[in-house]
């Protein structure tokens, strides 16, 4: 193969993690001459293209060293890994990226009387992962049958051409609809940038560390929140140990109020109404949470 000096990332080109990952990149600082009909986008500003293909052949290009980086779900990462392809095995996760979130699932018909795997043997199991499945059943000593299906798994059972079905659930919405029940998780997914256990030595090698370190500081403003509050200097102990995971608080006079004090605290994740609630009954007021846009240490 031709050698290069761009990086080149394989990416969905149409489905539901198009968007989040041109968004991910972009906040990334990387941008892409308009091309999204085409499977080849032109990086602008940094030595990075992109290739948008099918998510199913994301791993492929990059066993093959077609692409350097894909972002994929990682259900479909792991099938293509159990699937024992030609270098698949030194196929790894780089990052995970916090959307595209879901699990794959075994669903049983809702008034099957299920107690465990052991009452999956002899059953016909449809499913689109049957690498993973496959694993799964073999670590369970359970002897099924897998139907591969392309797509539609969920009405396999109604069909009568499986029993129950492996599929991807999130809200659950789909499963309800086909009058089936999630009995148990194979594996929790999500988008992860992939690539080669080993990164290239040139230029794109130090082009995936430079991407590493900004996706980093991505992920982290994306999931961290300012909390703001205001407690009286008695409650802060009690305030203080209440508060969500992160660095040491800020503490700010509020003017002709020497009893009170103004908090500001960065938490590493989402603050959920229960812990506003919790923190204002150990005497705050005045809560904020607002989300960041910006940081740099
Ligand atoms: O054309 P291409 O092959 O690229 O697209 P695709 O149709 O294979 O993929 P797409 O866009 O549907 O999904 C891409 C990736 O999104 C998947 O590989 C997962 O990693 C991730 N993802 C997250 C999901 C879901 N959530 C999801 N809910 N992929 C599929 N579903 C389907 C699921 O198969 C089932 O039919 O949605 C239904 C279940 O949803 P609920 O909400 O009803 O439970
Ligand atoms: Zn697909």
């Amino acid at each position: 193969m031709k050698p290069r000096d761009r990086l080149r990332i394989a990416m969905q080109k149409s489905g539901r993690l198009t968007e989040p990952a041109l968004d991910l990149l972009n906040r990334c600082g990387l941008t892409f001459r308009q091309s999204r009909d085409k499977l080849f986008c032109f990086g602008e500003g940094e030595p990075v293209d992109l290739l948008l293909v099918r998510d199913d052949d994301i791993p492929g290009l990059i066993a093959q060293g077609v692409c350097d980086l894909g972002i994929v779900g990682r259900n479909v990462l792991n099938e293509f890994k159990n699937g024992a392809g030609n270098g698949a095995a030194s196929l790894t996760e780089w990052r995970p990226l916090g959307f595209g979130r879901c699990r794959l699932s075994v669903a049983v018909p809702q008034d099957m009387n299920y107690n465990g795997p052991e009452d999956l043997a002899g059953l016909r199991i449809a499913t689109s992962y049957p690498a993973l499945l496959g694993t799964w059943l073999r670590e369970k000593g359970v002897d099924a049958g897998v139907i591969t299906l392309a797509g539609s798994v969920e009405i396999a059972p109604k069909l009568g051409t499986a029993d129950v079905i492996c599929d991807l659930v999130q809200s659950g919405g789909t499963l309800v609809a086909n009058q089936l029940r999630e009995t148990d998780v194979l594996l929790e997914s999500e988008a992860v940038l992939a690539g080669p256990e080993t990164l290239p030595t040139d230029e794109r090698g130090d082009m995936v560390e430079l991407l590493l370190k900004r996706l980093d500081g991505v992920i982290q403003v994306r999931e961290s929140r300012l909390l703001l509050l205001q407690t009286s200097r008695t409650s802060l102990e009690a305030v203080t140990r209440l508060l969500p995971g992160g660095p040491q608080p800020t503490l700010l006079p509020v003017a002709g109020q020497p009893d009170q004090l103004m908090l500001q605290a960065l938490c590493a994740g989402e603050v959920s109404w229960r812990q506003l609630e919790e923190i204002k009954k150990a005497g705050a007021r005045e809560m904020f949470v607002l989300p960041v846009e910006k940081m740099l240490a």
